[in-house]
C-alpha cells in the first residue's frame, strides 16, 4: 500500500499512538505483537519523524549508525547494511521505511493526520482522540510518540511576513529541495540544524551570511563510509554492544572517564582533548574526565581548549572570537560538523555577531540589524524548537475532570518517569520530560519507553485491571529528583532548549533527566518489578 494512500479510521482500538517515527513505529509493531488493535496518526505522509521532516542540506545524524538503529530484531540488525559511520537524513529515512515495509507497518498508520485533541472519558475508561478531518477513535490506551523535537519554532522578529523572497525552515524542508544557486542567503541560528547545513548552503550559494546570536560548540564529525570489517565486528557482537548501550550513561558505551580535568598536567589534558577531538565523537569528547559536567573550573579548561582549535581554524581572528562559545562545554546541545569552521574562511560567508549588533527586524528585501540592511533572496530559519513540551502541549489533551495537560504544566513538565503524568490514566508518553531523552541517544531510549509501555499494558490484561495513572506524590518525588540531579551539575547555567530558555515566556525548567540511561532503566525496572510502585492501578 502507498504510503499517501487514504486509509478507513476504525472507531474503537485498544492503542492510539501519535506519530509515526522511530517511537511510533516500534510501538506499532510491540503492540501488535500483543495482539492489540492500534492505530497510529501521522502528520507526514510517510514513516520517519525527524528523519522524515528535517530535509535541509548537510542533515545527518551524530550517534554513529549500527549504534543508532533498532536493537528489537536481531534479524533486522543482521540484514541492514548502513553505508556511512554518521548516516544522511535521506539513508536513515530510508531506514525507518524499510522498517515499515519489512515489519508491515503502513496498513495501520493514517498518514496525513494531525490528532488535534484527546479527552479521557471516565465512565468509558476511554481517550477520545480526535483529529483534524474529524476522525474520533476511542482507546483504552493514548501514547504520544510525538518526539521530542518535532515542534519547530520560528523566532520572534518584527516583520517575519514581510520578507518578499524565499523563506524556509530547516524542520520543514520542502522534499524537491531548495536551488542556492548564485542566490544570497542569510541564515539565523547556529544549533546543530544550522551548523550543519551552513557549510553545504555555502558551497552552492552566491553569498552566505550566518546571523548567530549564541556560538556553538561544534566538533568536527570526521564521518567516512563504513569498512565491511567494522560492520562485520559490530554484527558479531551485536547482542552484547546492546546490553552495554543499554547500561551506558547516554545510550552510546565510552570508556569511563577516571580523572578530575584538574588533576592532570596540561600536556595530559590537551592530549586527552586532542585524541577526544580527532575521534569525531561527541560523546568521547565529554566522556573526557569526570568532572566536565559538573565543576566549572575542569569545564573551563574544555572551553579553553576548543576556542583555540576554532582560533587555529578560523584564520580571520575577530570572526574567530565571535564563534567561541562563553557558556559551559555540554550546556547547550554540542554539534557535530563537517567543514563549519573552515566555511568562515571563504570570502563569500560572512558572520553577523547578534549580540553585538542585534536583530531588528525582518524586511521585504532581507534581514536588518541594529547596524545595517542585509539584502537576501532567500532566508533560511535554522531556529528550532519548542523543545520536549511542545509537540505534548500543542494537542488539547485533558484528562480526568476534563483537565488540559498544558494548563497543568504551565509552570513547567511534570511527569512520573516522563513516562506517564499525574490526572491523565492510560496515557503515555514515549521519551517525555522527565526521562533522559534528548541527553542520551534517542533509539536507546525509545526502545525502553516502548518496551516499558508494552509490559504495563501486559501486566494490566494479564491482571483484569483497567487503569494506571502517575500518584501525585510519586510525581512530585520524581520532578524533585529530576531537579535535584540537574542541580549537580552545569546545564542551568546556560540559556539552552534544555532549559526552555528558547521560548519566551516559557518557564525555566531543566526537562531532561540527567541521571544517566542505565541507572534510569534499572529505576523504570523496579518501578515494573514492584507491581508499578508509585503508580495507582484500578480494576
Ligand atoms: O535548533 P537549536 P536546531 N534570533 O535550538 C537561534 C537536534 N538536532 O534545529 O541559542 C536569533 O539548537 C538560537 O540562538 P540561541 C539536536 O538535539 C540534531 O539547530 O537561542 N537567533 C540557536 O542558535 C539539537 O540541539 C541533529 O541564542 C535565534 C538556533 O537559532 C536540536 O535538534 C541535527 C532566534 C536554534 O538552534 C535543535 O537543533 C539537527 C532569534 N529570535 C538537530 N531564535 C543531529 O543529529 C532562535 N535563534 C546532528
Amino acid at each position: 500500500m502507498s504510503a499517501s494512500e487514504a486509509q478507513p479510521t476504525p472507531r474503537s482500538v485498544d492503542a492510539v499512538v501519535v506519530g509515526a517515527g522511530f517511537s511510533g513505529m516500534y510501538l506499532l509493531h510491540q503492540l501488535r505483537e500483543q495482539g492489540l488493535s492500534v492505530v497510529v496518526f501521522e502528520a507526514g505522509t510517510d514513516v520517519g519523524g525527524t528523519w522524515y521532516w528535517n530535509r535541509y542540506p548537510g542533515a545527518r545524524v551524530d550517534v554513529e549508525s549500527l549504534a543508532y538503529s533498532y536493537s528489537f530484531s536481531p534479524d533486522l540488525e543482521q540484514e541492514y547494511q548502513w553505508e556511512e559511520r554518521y548516516p544522511t537524513q535521506p539513508e536513515i529515512l530510508k531506514y525507518a521505511r524499510h522498517v515499515a515495509d519489512r515489519f508491515d507497518l503502513r496498513r495501520d498508520i493514517v498518514f496525513r493526520t494531525r490528532v488535534t485533541a484527546a479527552t479521557w472519558e471516565e465512565e468509558a475508561g476511554t481517550w477520545l482522540v480526535r483529529t483534524e478531518h474529524g476522525d474520533a477513535v476511542s482507546a483504552r490506551f493514548f501514547v504520544m510518540a510525538t518526539g521530542c523535537l518535532s515542534a519547530s519554532k520560528m523566532p520572534e522578529i518584527p516583520g517575519l511576513e514581510s520578507f518578499k523572497g524565499a523563506t524556509y525552515h530547516t524542520a520543514h524542508w520542502p522534499h524537491e529541495g531548495v536551488d542556492f544557486d548564485g542566490k544570497r542567503v542569510a541564515l539565523i541560528g547556529t544549533g546543530s540544524s544550522g551548523v550543519q547545513s551552513i557549510p553545504v548552503i555555502a558551497e552552492q550559494a552566491a553569498d552566505l551570511t550566518v546571523f548567530q546570536r549564541t556560538p556553538a560548540y561544534s566538533l568536527p564529525a570526521r564521518n567516512r563510509p563504513l569498512r565491511p570489517d567494522e560492520i562485520a565486528e559490530r554484527k558479531a557482537s551485536y547482542r552484547a554492544y546492546r546490553q552495554a548501550q543499554r547500561e551506558s550513561a547516554a545510550g552510546i558505551p565510552v570508556t569511563v572517564p577516571t580523572k578530575s580535568a584538574l588533576e592532570v598536567s596540561d600536556a595530559e589534558r590537551d592530549a586527552i582533548y586532542e585524541a577526544a577531538w580527532e575521534s569525531g565523537s561527541l560523546v568521547n569528547l565529554l566522556s573526557t574526565f569526570t568532572d566536565l559536567a559538573t565543576d566549572q573550573a575542569a569545564n573551563d579548561t574544555a572551553k579553553r581548549w576548543i576556542h583555540r582549535k576554532i582560533h587555529e581554524v578560523v584564520k580571520d581572528s575577530e570572526v574567530a572570537d565571535d564563534l567561541c562559545p562563553d557558556y559551559p562545554v555540554g550546556t547547550k546541545r554540542p554539534c557535530l560538523d563537517t567543514g563549519y569552521y573552515e566555511t568562515y574562511n571563504r570570502p563569500d560567508v560572512h558572520l553577523v555577531n547578534l549580540r553585538r549588533t542585534p536583530l531588528v527586524e525582518i524586511t521585504e528585501k532581507g534581514v536588518r540589524t541594529a547596524e545595517r540592511e542585509y539584502e537576501a533572496d532567500i532566508i533560511v530559519y535554522a531556529t528550532g524548537f519548542d523543545a520536549m513540551t511542545g509537540a505534548l502541549t500543542n494537542v488539547d489533551i485533558r484528562g480526568r475532570d476534563g483537565v488540559s495537560l498544558k494548563e497543568t504544566w504551565q509552570a513547567g513538565p511534570r511527569t512520573y518517569l516522563g513516562l506517564g503524568s499525574a490526572g491523565f490514566p492510560n496515557m503515555f508518553m514515549i521519551t517525555g520530560p522527565g526521562s533522559p531523552s534528548v541527553l542520551s541517544n534517542m533509539v536507546v531510549s525509545i526502545e525502553q519507553h516502548v518496551d516499558w509501555v508494552a509490559g504495563v499494558i501486559r501486566h494490566l490484561d494479564a491482571e483484569g485491571l483497567r487503569t494506571i495513572e502517575a500518584t501525585p506524590q510519586a510525581q512530585d518525588d520524581w520532578v524533585a529528583h529530576v531537579n535535584e540531579i540537574a542541580g549537580y551539575t552545569l546545564y542551568p547555567k546556560a540559556n539552552s532548549w534544555y532549559m526552555g530558555a528558547n521560548v519566551p515566556g516559557k518557564p525555566r525548567v531543566f526537562m531532561p533527566y540527567a541521571g544517566g540511561v542505565g541507572a534510569y532503566r534499572k529505576r523504570c525496572d523496579e518501578v515494573a518489578a514492584k507491581g508499578y510502585e508509585g503508580f495507582a492501578l484500578t480494576v
